[in-house]
Order: C-alpha cells, then sequence, then structure tokens
C-alpha cells in the first residue's frame, strides 16, 4: 500500500547560533500536529530562546526509501561522568580504534562549540574532514517508520526509555553506522539537562552510558569516526545528508 509520507523538520537559533533541530517523517494526516510539536520544541529549549526557527516540509516519494534494522541498545550505568568518558574510550577500542584515536575523539567532543550538525573525523589521519566547520554534518532524512510507533513507544516504556532524545538518537546511530566508511559514533547530548551519551558502530550496537557529562555543561554534539580505506567521503555524506531512511524493525533491549 502506498502511503503519503512528509518529512517535517526544524531547526532554531539565536543570534546565529545552533539553539535546537529536529526531524520527523510521518503521514500527511500528522504534518500539522508534528510541526505544532516541533515548533513546541524549539520555544521551549533549555539553551534558550530562539530568534529564528526554519520549518520544512517535504513530501517523499515512495521509491527513495531505504529501510534498516536498528542497532540493539544497551545501557552502562556509571557514578559520573570521568568514569562514563574512561568507558566511552574502552568501548572506542573495543571497535577497533587506537587508544591515541579513541582518546583524540573524546577531546574534540570535549571542546568542539555546539553545531547544527556533526563532526566527521578521519581515523587514519585524526583530522576533521566534514566541508564546513562551523555547520558540521547532519545526518538527516531518518526516522523510525510510522508503522512502528505505537510498538516502538511501549518496547522502550517497559525500560524507562521512552523520551524523544532516545528514540531519535536511536534512529539516527543506526542510520549513520549503517553508512559505508563509517566504523563507530561518540555523541552527548548539547542539552546541558541531558547527560546520557553513546558509542554507537555495527559492531557493539548502541551503547548508552548514563553520565557522559557534567549537569549543566552546555557543549556536546556528534563524532562520525571515517574510515576513508572504505569509501569515498563524498559518497558516505551524500548518504548521510540525503538519503531518506526508515527504520523498519523494533529495537532488541538488552538493559
Ligand atoms: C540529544 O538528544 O541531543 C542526544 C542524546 C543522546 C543520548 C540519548 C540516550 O540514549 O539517552
Ligand atoms: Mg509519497
Ligand atoms: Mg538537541
Ligand atoms: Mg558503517
Amino acid at each position: 500500500m502506498k502511503e503519503n509520507l512528509y518529512s517535517v523538520k526544524m531547526r532554531a537559533a539565536r543570534k546565529g547560533k545552533h539553539i535546537s533541530g529536529g526531524e520527523k517523517i510521518v503521514l500527511e494526516q500528522e504534518v500539522e500536529s508534528v510541526v505544532q510539536q516541533l515548533t513546541i520544541r524549539a520555544l521551549d529549549h533549555s539553551k534558550g530562546r530562539p530568534d529564528f526557527i526554519n520549518i520544512t516540509i517535504q513530501n517523499i516519494a515512495d521509491e527513495t526509501i531505504e529501510y534498516i534494522a536498528p542497532l540493539d541498545i544497551t545501557t552502562i550505568m556509571v557514578d559520573d561522568y570521568i568514569q562514563g568518558r574512561e568507558c566511552a574510550v574502552k568501548v572506542l577500542q573495543k571497535i577497533g580504534l587506537s587508544y591515541k584515536a579513541s582518546q583524540t575523539i573524546l577531546n574534540i567532543l570535549k571542546t568542539c562549540n555546539p553545531m547544527r550538525g556533526a563532526v566527521l573525523l578521519d581515523i587514519h589521519s585524526l583530522e576533521r574532514i566534514e566541508p564546513d566547520k562551523d555547520r558540521g554534518l547532519r545526518a538527516t532524512n531518518i526516522d523510525w517508520s510510522f508503522r512502528l510507533k505505537k510498538d516502538l513507544d511501549s518496547v522502550l516504556e517497559k525500560e524507562g526509555l521512552n523520551n524523544s532524545h532516545v528514540k531519535e538518537a536511536v534512529a539516527l546511530a543506526s542510520k549513520v553506522s549503517n553508512a559505508s566508511g563509517i566504523v563507530a559514533e561518540l555523541c552527548w547530548s548539547d542539552d546541558p539537562h541531558y547527560v546520557t551519551g553513546y558509542v554507537a558502530s555495527q559492531n557493539t550496537g548502541y551503547v548508552r552510558i548514563s553520565k557522559l557529562k557534567a549537569l549543566g555543561d552546555a557543549t556536546g554534539g556528534r563524532i562520525f569516526c571515517f574510515d576513508a580505506s572504505k569509501t569515498s567521503i563524498e559518497a558516505c555524506i551524500e548518504y548521510l545528508q540525503e538519503k531518506v531512511t526508515l527504520v523498519n524493525k523494533l529495537p532488541a533491549v538488552k538493559g
């Protein structure tokens, strides 16, 4: 059965600085309520009141959609963010990155200004390779399939994970890790009230770490770790930004 799907994207800024963003891919009849939801998110953000909100609504041709599986979700509880960051380095090493590369990745995220998009890091040179260093690389055109949304809510609800941070991050990380050339991702939120973050890859799944920063800290973002021996940067960027991707299976939550 053909469905008429729309992508609804929001980004909000103040004095040119990124405050919040979000995206949903929904049925036509949900567009109006999603516009409202994303507008409220933009206006109510803990990082302050935006002076600019952009909302775009784009119809999606069915034949352009790629369906993918989600990463499995695991949560590691840590006492504080120092322990959390040590844990993140261990997970990055488990994925196959060197200790030096893992430390560098962590240090970049610690010190980078909040951007709309992510850092794209070459894992061999340890250089940032995203074309626009102020905006970053925005992985976009990703959501859970609308067919899954009720079941997804109940799967996550049972684990106390049914919030928009988790839902959006797992969908995004599932797409990012599926991109050829991307071997790992590290993320914690730039929202000062949200301290949980994750390391994700196809071989570890989505590994949540309960604390990756101090409460009140407004720095955060994402680092996509890219192995240039596997594919071209252009193909990877094109996939992350343009390909419309829907997650069409429920995630396994491993406690
Ligand atoms: C964000 O919402 O800005 C990123 C949140 C990442 C962690 C979400 C989680 O698994 O709790
Ligand atoms: Mg359509
Ligand atoms: Mg945010
Ligand atoms: Mg990959």
